[in-house]
């Protein structure tokens, strides 16, 4: 019997981008069933070109579920994934309420995929967006170099803030559009912008800005946490190095990261490109002298993470300085759920 799935948060932006991942990924599915909030709750919508109506989230949705994906705010997952696990389905959660629990594995399949098999708690967590935008090319360059360090800086898109930070940017960017005389004295952008700056602390159109999710102790983003937390249970490195600076910028979707990684040994930059070029989930785009690199304006929409102008530091033998783009709504979300979903579906009928 082909295993069901629950698609929690099926109305979401990752949601949204989950259902069209469904209808394209081999089938691996019998019944898949949508689950969203109540006001979603009878609205239709195509999967596997089919139309399914979304039921209101409830325990009874659970009956019978085998995998329940949960493409959910952090407090919804707290509460529901349990739930889920109790009815007999794997909870496949993309919120970091369980990320650095003990008990559940945080999992990368080209990473760590043999983590998603021990899950005491029948839950297993899907990395943040930023983190999952460079580990599957950090993992890669780990297995061949041995990583020590890592200090990035992230270009972050307004879509990690959800459907809310999509369409703050439009509206902003329509406001500012046609505007020749701003972006030139203090202030003038945030006047065209207005008050409402949606889930972010600043203007984003024609901005960056040094800031995404929640403040912790000592100046920093929840979000620069978990890239240093999460890379670290990832890659099975309990003490790696791991400095970040979280920005957003004015871009819809695809996270970018400039990172400064450092090795247990000396890198060379040809052995380093070939190593990524050949790494499944990693393309390697690296020509500076046609000025290719990776853009995310050329690679949104796409599955694998994307590396370019990587060179061995100069101050430093055993440091590589690359850059690279992940589709944050893609691998940076629903598709590493659905390739973890995959793997318990194919456990489940092997
Ligand atoms: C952002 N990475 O770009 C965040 C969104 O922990 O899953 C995802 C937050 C998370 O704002």
């Amino acid at each position: 019997r082909k295993p069901t799935l629950a698609v929690v948060g099926a109305t979401g932006a990752v949601g949204t981008v989950m259902l069209d991942i469904l209808s394209t990924r081999e089938d691996v599915y019998g019944e898949i069933r949508l689950v969203a909030s109540p006001r979603s709750a009878g609205k239709k919508l195509t999967v596997r070109g089919e139309q399914v109506e979304v039921q209101a989230l409830a325990p009874e949705v659970f009956e019978g579920v085998d995998i329940a994906m949960f493409d959910t705010p952090d407090g919804i997952s707290a509460q529901w994934a349990p739930i889920a696990a109790r009815h007999g389905a794997v909870a496949v959660d993309n919120s970091g309420a369980f990320r650095m629990d003990p008990d559940v594995p945080l999992v990368v399949p080209e990473v760590n995929a043999e983590a998603a098999r021990n899950r005491p708690k029948g839950i297993i967590s899907n990395p943040n967006c930023t983190t999952l935008s460079m580990i599957v090319a950090m993992g890669a360059l780990h297995r061949h170099y041995g990583l020590r360090e890592l200090v990035v800086a992230s270009y972050q898109a307004a879509s990690g803030a959800g459907q809310a930070g999509i369409d703050t940017l439009y509206d902003q960017l329509e406001k500012v559009g046609g505007h020749r005389d701003i972006g030139e004295r203090a202030g003038d952008v945030r006047r065209v912008v207005g008050d409402d700056l949606g889930p972010f602390p600043a203007p984003l159109a024609m901005n960056v800005v040094p800031w995404a999710g929640s403040l912790k102790e000592d100046g920093w983003t929840s979000e620069e946490l978990k890239v240093r937390n999460e890379s670290r249970k990832i890659l099975g490195l309990p003490d790696l190095r791991v400095s970040a600076t979280c920005v957003r910028v004015p871009v819809v979707t695809t996270h970018s990261l400039a990172v400064h990684a450092v090795f247990e040994r000396p890198v060379d930059q040809r052995e380093a490109q070939a190593v990524l070029a050949g790494s499944p989930g990693v393309v390697l785009v690296d020509d500076p002298e046609n000025f290719e690199f990776p853009t995310p304006a050329d690679v949104v929409g796409t599955d694998p993470t994307w590396v370019g102008r990587v060179r061995r530091s100069l101050d430093d033998p055993n440091a590589l300085d690359l850059f690279l783009c992940g589709d944050n709504l893609r691998k940076g979300a629903a598709l590493n759920t659905a390739q973890i979903a995959e793997l318990v579906a194919a456990e489940l009928t092997s």
